[in-house]
């Protein structure tokens, strides 16, 4: 495919809408023709060659028939081979921002950290005006089973290693990293599950991970643990989760991804204290930050260099 005169990057987001994704791109990027995806129509879908989106409505970017690139706004890129007209010979790009990395760990170590020093007891007592009598936390008996010690996986155990706290990464092939405790393949896992107090999930949602959250799994964890899901919501078997809970084999469960977002408002999830929900804000993109990312791999794309995050299509992450 030849070079496109004056090339389109059509861009999509769900929430907010896009075009705080568009300002951000051309403040990175002076001169970029940037526009929603929705509004591009007639000729001009024959010069996208960049589609930048967050849950693109389905059908739409086989419209581009010129497209070069399928750049994800996330670390996540389920929502764009979720699409069954996808043109299947367009690399697809997943975000890599490090600002996303601290952001999610943020997320998780709070979510531990909450748990750990029992923060809505505190609270509630501290609302009824009654000073407890004091409590000893020992953080050396946490210890983190990271499930998928990727970009945002690695960074968390660099920081829970950094703050005391023991943790194992979880991968699908075997891996070797200065400084980060890991194992892999099944096997591995069982034992891992079973010196593991907090299980984080930080997997992409693809065929071998999805459900991996179930019975069977928390019944290898030691009695009493914390689930912390920030993977997807595909991860978890939800009609697992309270029963888990009600015999005590978890003790909490940190939720912010769902099989349905929003979270139905009569999902028996709200009413569970037990559960901490929070609306998929663990690691909110930045338009400011990916934009960097963007318009490097527009750059290289349109000067036929390989874009960063390219997803292998057949492992599916
Ligand atoms: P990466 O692709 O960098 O890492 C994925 C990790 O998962 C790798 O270590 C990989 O193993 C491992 N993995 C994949 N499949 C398996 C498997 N079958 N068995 C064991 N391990 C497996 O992803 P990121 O760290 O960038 O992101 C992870 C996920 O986090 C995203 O896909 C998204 O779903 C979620 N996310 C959620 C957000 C939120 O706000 N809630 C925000 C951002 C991301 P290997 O190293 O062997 O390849
Ligand atoms: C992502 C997400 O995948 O926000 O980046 O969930």
């Amino acid at each position: 495919m030849g070079a496109i005169e004056n090339p389109i990057v059509a861009v999509h987001s769900t929430g907010d809408g896009p075009s705080a994704w568009v300002a951000a791109l051309k403040a990175e990027m002076p001169g970029v023709d940037a526009r929603p995806s929705l509004e591009i129509t007639g000729d001009d879908l024959a010069r996208v060659d960049v589609s930048i989106s967050w849950r693109l409505p389905h059908g739409v970017m086989a419209r581009f028939p010129n497209l070069k690139l399928a750049q994800s706004i996330g670390a996540g890129v389920d929502h764009i081979l979720d699409d069954p007209e996808r043109p299947t010979h367009v690399p697809i790009a997943r975000l890599i921002d490090p600002f996303m990395a601290g952001s999610m760990t943020h997320h998780i170590v709070l979510q531990i950290l909450r748990w750990h020093r029992k923060a809505d007891k505190f609270e509630r007592l501290a609302a009824q005006h009654v000073w407890p009598m004091s409590e000893a936390f020992d953080h050396r008996k946490l210890h983190v089973a990271i499930l998928g010690l990727g970009t945002l996986g690695e960074h968390l155990s660099r920081a829970l290693t950094a703050l005391e706290i023991a943790n194992t990464g979880w991968t699908r092939s075997p891996r070797s990293v200065d400084g980060v405790a890991s194992v892999s393949g099944a096997a591995e896992l069982d034992a891992l599950l079973g010196r593991s107090n907090v299980v984080v999930c930080l997997l992409p949602l693809t065929g071998q991970t999805e459900g991996v959250l179930c019975a069977g799994l928390f019944a290898k964890l030691p009695k009493g643990a914390l689930l912390v899901n920030v993977g997807r919501g595909g991860h978890l078997v939800e009609e697992d989760l309270i029963p888990a809970l009600d015999s005590g084999q978890l003790s909490a469960a940190a939720l912010d991804v769902f099989r349905q977002e929003p979270l139905p408002a009569d999902h028996p999830f709200w009413s569970d204290e037990r559960i901490y929900i929070t609306p998929h804000i663990a690691a909110e993109v930045n338009p400011p930050t990916a934009s960097i990312v963007f318009a490097e791999n527009i750059r290289r794309i349109r000067s036929g260099a390989t874009p960063t995050g390219l997803v292998d299509l057949d492992r599916g992450y």
